[in-house]
């Protein structure tokens, strides 16, 4: 069976969100547990046929580390910043039998790739990405280079495995793109094969910032719900989400009383949503109500997280022995693409 790839990767600037979690963690999830029956027959003359459960995909799941630099961070506790986004990962579900589980960084050849694809790519297309722009707005003082070469590094990621698939939330659509058009490139200029990759999109694919205004983000103090946070922090934090009265002729598109809504849809279904809907045009929502029931909402799916994750943080060796076997099996693929490139640019010899 001809398997299709995958790459996601998530920064370690911060512990995960909600959106980080809806957004891509449960879209790596869901193609990890995509499993399928394979029947095929055993060797030797033998005609027993056999049936297996494979998963039909090939997953590549990185903590990001050198996209997490380009931002002010902290050296000092750096190290543990990416162990937290392993253990995250490993508490949601990711499993290393299904997966491979791996540090960007340590994996040299996507920076390697990076540096050739960026040969394709102009600065003034770099420069009106909406995603530089923004970056470029909240830290003004610390414009830098690594920051304008993101998407051309994303697309090393992505194509270093000759990705099929995504699973990134919306706001990393510009960022695809790029990698759609640098693949291209590649392939008209030096004939070589890669995928344009797509977006495996979830249903959480946008998750609302808890002020109101834009998507959760771990770099808006105010806008997001850790994976680890306990009951009493989410209540306190939907607590202060902005609403109204409660009752009106149109339900608001906008605004802290949208952002509820949506997270009622993810997390108590389409259904409940539809009755605040109905009540806010009738007799009026009682946000109170509201906001303690979607409390324990959240907290029942983020509280078997959290307990494998307390189990988690006291194998130190096993998280350890994940990154370094995950990194090998990365690097398999990795270094087979890049010798294709050098190969094809005329970087070295064909015999
Ligand atoms: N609000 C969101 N809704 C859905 N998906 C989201 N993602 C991020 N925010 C949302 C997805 O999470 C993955 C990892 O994101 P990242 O940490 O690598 O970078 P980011 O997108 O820049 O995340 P943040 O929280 O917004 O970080 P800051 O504030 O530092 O810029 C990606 O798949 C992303 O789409």
């Amino acid at each position: 069976m001809n398997k299709k790839r995958v790459l996601s990767g998530i920064r370690a600037n911060g512990r995960l969100h909600l959106g980080n979690y809806l957004g891509a963690v449960k879209g790596m999830l869901e193609l990890q547990n995509n499993l399928e029956y394979e029947t095929f027959s055993i060797p030797r003359g033998n005609d027993l046929l056999r049936q297996l459960k494979t998963n039909q995909y090939d997953l590549f799941y990185m903590v990001a580390d050198l996209h997490s630099i380009n931002v002010p961070y902290n050296p000092k506790g750096f190290q543990q910043a990416v162990r937290e986004v392993v253990l995250d990962y490993l508490a949601a579900g990711l499993d290393p039998q299904k997966c491979t589980l791996f540090i960007q960084s340590h994996v040299p050849e996507h920076v390697e790739l990076s540096y050739l694809f960026s040969t394709t790519v102009t600065v003034a297309r770099m420069l009106h990405l909406p995603t530089y722009k923004e970056k470029v707005k909240q830290h003004p003082e610390n414009v830098n280079m690594a920051l304008l070469y993101y998407p051309v590094l994303m697309a090393a990621d992505i194509l270093a495995y000759k990705s099929n698939l995504v699973p990134v939330g919306d706001d990393q659509l510009p960022h695809l793109e790029v990698a759609r058009e640098i693949a291209r490139k590649m392939n008209d200029t030096y004939g070589l094969d890669f995928p344009e990759p797509e977006q495996f999109k979830t249903k959480g694919s946008r998750v609302p910032s808890l002020t109101g205004e834009g998507k959760m983000s771990k770099s808006v103090e105010g806008s997001y719900i850790n994976l680890t946070d306990d009951i009493k922090t989410i209540k306190k934090k939907l607590a202060a989400v902005p609403t109204d009265s409660g009752q009106g002729e149109k339900v608001p598109e906008t605004g802290g009383v949208a952002a509820l809504l949506q997270l009622v849809e993810l997390f108590q279904g389409f259904a409940k949503k539809e009755e605040y809907e109905r009540q806010y045009v009738a007799s009026g929502v009682q946000y109170r109500v509201l906001k303690e029931e979607l409390t324990e909402a959240i907290y029942k799916e983020l509280e078997p997280i959290q307990e494998r994750r307390s189990e988690l943080e006291k194998d130190k060796g096993k998280v350890d022995r994940i990154i370094e076997e995950g990194a090998k099996k990365a690097r398999e693929v990795a270094s087979q693409t890049l010798q294709e490139v050098k190969l094809a640019m005329g970087l070295i010899m064909i015999h």
